[in-house]
């Protein structure tokens, strides 16, 4: 195999392009400023200009491999193929926000230098997420991922297709925004462009993206985003069935489709469907049929499962080879120059390689941890403090809610979002059921009416769109409140929350936020009604990922004064807050008998709203007894407190702590109160394996508590329908049972 003269050998890619460009055949010479080729918009220059991008993508592939081989660098898939999309990035601005698959590496390129920066600087930008170098302008080092703050293009994780949903909802915002005149980073007139490739298309979140905006568009709102499907037509080592991306796509999307290896087709291709997005604010999907060549990643040995003449297939057409084609038949380069070209741009692209290899990398947790969620708790208070100015709340509100009297918790959580609405034109609430009908519990109940269709909507049903949905929204300047309609169905659409809105501000560096509170109605307990999934009490899953702020208010007051927390954290550090509400205690009245409406509570003035402030990860208190501390939460709080009467009533001094929060948990909050009895009783309305109660424990252990700690919890099970649910659920008589046991 050659051997360049620094070492790194050529492979097979490499010297198909040099022997294929050295036999082109020159033609006549052609103005640059004409066509490439008859028939097509590109010229000779812009032409010119993209194969240097193209190019630039095809280095950074042979760079990363050498990277990979001298150990330092991490990652290995390219874009080698792919470069056609270098017309995608053309035939668009660069101001549009772009979300892009991991082989959009010339589109990359392209738009760095559309946006004026020096061709040298896109190169440099990925060479550092190569090294995984802090100096990276996106992640800083975090990840190898295409992003640039002032590029518009928003870092994708690695989980492929899952940035679909958030495409439609970034391109929903740009015209929601502009119609409720909140400020949006993105043009009025942009357009959402979203990349990925053929195996992908089939995913679920993928699914979700693409029929979300078709069902939105269907709908006549205008949802103006490019889908880009890059067709190589495998996946890994899995086929893609010949001809299944143009034979499945979604019949609602405008459907364009090019040989991504012919860089006049593609760009013609391009513009075609991106003026049509662009014109008609009507999503699109271009086809961009491309191969694959230098395998899946470094590490992969194709031909394991391809056989010889797939791959020189492929490798014929190279779409760097297609271009040169272009650029010699139209006299404007000869195979010399494009060869001379070629290696100087390689010599120089490893030189870069090499200095990246030396830039600083991340060398502390703390450095790695930064920007996973700023927390801002005197900003956070004085936010949660504003509501909207009087003439606008009057409006809102026939009879202001601290005037109603007492409110259950399903009326306190309606009021408070209406005051955030108030408050906040940026706010927009939807999910399944929340508009016409207010909720299937009501909670939502009025608000269509007062703030319109533009701000409070029912979606379809999907909560991986409605999460898509709140993930575009938020990065796009409004402050989506989602629902989820019950708890088991979030788990429908995790990724959603893990992969993609947990992870923005750590893969940008909070260059890229998206704010959002997802209201779930929760847990179980529900008289007569449910079984599993409507009564659902496992909230494992959000309790390990970090930076998720994850409210579980149980009482009226608390409700109102978290979601106040919730959205102000929000909008002042782009939180991502989970709001669990316990719907068993929603429309609950009392505490201890019939009628003695201890479970409702009046509605906090705003006058009231800053010294009645709950900030995240603070605990509640109830009671001053010295012998047993309950610690418990949502449903578990209301018989923990009716169990405490009762030992109280027998002389035992108890306290109850409501951790309101369950992540991050009110730790300082819980060893004060464990500390003052020195028994701890955990009632925990979740699964003994994996639920609340464990990290409880444990935080108790760490922070060095030495008194006794017993737990209580729900059984490791699913519940079932009817009375049968009591049987594995915690009871009010479980914990006094191991609360006397504890106090014996
Ligand atoms: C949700 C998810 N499942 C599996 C993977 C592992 N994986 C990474 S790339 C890939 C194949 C993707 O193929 P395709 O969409 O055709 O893109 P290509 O790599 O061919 O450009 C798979 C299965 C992943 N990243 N994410």
């Amino acid at each position: 195999m050659p051997v360049d003269n620094r070492g790194v050998v050529r492979d097979s890619v490499e010297t198909n392009f040099t022997e294929a460009v050295a036999a082109l055949r020159p033609g006549p010479a052609r103005d640059p400023g004409l066509p490439v080729r008859e028939g097509t918009t590109l010229t000779g220059a812009r032409c010119l200009e993209l194969f240097e991008f193209q190019l630039g993508s095809r280095l950074l592939d042979i760079a990363a491999r050498v990277l990979k081989e001298r150990g330092q660098g991490f990652y290995t898939i390219g874009s080698a193929g792919h470069e056609g999309n270098a017309a995608v990035a053309a035939a668009l601005r660069p101001t549009d926000p772009a979300l892009l698959h991991y082989r959009s590496g010339a589109f990359y390129l392209t738009r760095s230098a559309q946006a004026g920066r020096p061709a040298e600087e896109g190169l440099r930008d990925v060479l550092l997420g190569l090294t995984a170098s802090a100096e990276e302008p996106i992640s800083g080092g975090r990840h190898k991922v295409f992003g640039h703050p002032e590029l518009a293009v928003i870092p994708q994780t690695s989980t492929i297709a899952s940035h679909l949903p958030r495409a439609a909802g970034v391109a929903f915002a740009i015209e929601r925004a502009r119609k409720l005149g909140v400020s949006c980073p993105w043009p009025a007139d942009a357009v959402a462009v979203c990349s990925f490739g053929d195996a992908s298309a089939n995913h679920a979140s993928a699914l979700t993206g693409l029929n979300s905006a078709a069902y939105a568009a269907y709908q006549g709102l205008p949802t103006p985003v490019l889908f880009v499907c890059e067709d190589n037509g495998i996946g890994i080592s899995v086929r893609t069935p010949s001809g299944w991306i143009e034979a499945a796509r979604h019949p609602r999307l405008a459907y364009f489709a090019a040989d991504g290896t012919d860089l006049a087709d593609a760009y013609d291709a391009a513009r075609r469907a991106a003026d049509h997005v662009r014109e008609r604010r009507r999503p699109a999907l271009l086809h961009l049929r491309t191969v694959r060549l230098m395998g899946h990643a470094g590490s992969d040995v194709e031909a394991a499962y391809r056989g010889p003449r797939e791959i020189a297939a492929d490798l014929a057409r190279d779409p760097l080879i297609g271009t040169a084609r272009l650029l010699v038949g139209a006299g404007l380069a000869t195979p010399e120059e494009l060869l001379d070209r070629y290696e100087s741009a390689r010599a120089r692209v490893l030189e870069l390689a090499e200095e990246a290899a030396g830039r600083p990398r991340l060398t502390t947790a703390h450095q790695v941890m930064a920007p996973i969620a700023p927390r801002r708790s005197e900003v956070v208070a004085e936010r949660a403090a504003q509501a909207a100015p009087e003439e606008r709340r009057g409006a809102v509100f026939e009879r202001p809610p601290e005037n109603e009297g007492p409110l259950t918790l399903a009326q306190s959580i309606n009021r408070a979002l209406a005051d955030a609405m108030a408050a906040d034109p940026g706010v927009i609430v939807f999910g399944e059921d929340v508009a016409r009908k207010g909720g299937v519990y009501g909670v939502t109940r009025g608000l269509l009416k007062r703030f319109g269709a533009g701000r409070v909507f029912d979606t379809l049903l999907d909560e991986q769109a409605i999460l898509g949905l709140a993930l575009g929204s938020g990065l796009s300047g409004l402050l989506p409140v989602a629902e989820i309609q019950y708890l088991a169905y979030l788990h429908n659409a995790f990724d959603q929350i893990r992969g993609e809105a947990a992870t923005l501000s750590f893969f940008s560096q909070g260059a890229y936020r998206n704010p959002m509170v997802v209201r779930v109605a929760g847990y179980a307990y529900q008289k007569g009604f449910g079984g599993h999934f409507h009564n659902d009490d496992s909230v494992t899953a959000l309790r390990d990922i970090p930076g998720l702020i994850v409210a579980s208010p149980s009482r009226p007051d608390d409700a109102a004064a978290m979601l106040r927390t919730c959205v102000a954290a929000a909008r002042a550090d782009g939180s991502v807050c989970v709001f669990l509400e316990p719907i068993a205690l929603y429309h609950t009245r009392d505490l201890l008998e019939d009628g003695d409406d201890n479970w409702l509570a009046p509605y906090v003035p705003p006058e009231r709203w800053a010294e009645t402030h709950v900030p995240v990860g603070r605990a509640r208190s109830y009671g001053d007894g010295r012998d047993l501390t309950i610690v418990t939460f949502g449903n578990g709080l209301r018989m923990s407190l009716r169990a405490a009467v009762r030992l109280t009533a027998e002389g035992y001094g108890c306290r109850v702590l409501d951790l309101r929060w369950l992540s991050p948990l009110p730790v300082e909050d819980l060893v004060r109160a464990a500390e003052l009895t020195g028994k701890v009783l955990i009632a925990d309305e979740t699964r003994r394996s994996g639920g609340v109660s464990e990290s409880v424990a444990m935080a108790l252990i760490d922070a060095g508590f030495t008194g006794r700690i017993a737990r209580v919890t729900s059984q490791d099970s699913f519940i079932p329908l009817g009375a049968a649910a009591d049987l594995v659920l915690l009871s009010e008589g479980e914990i006094e049972q191991a609360a006397r046991k504890l106090l014996s």
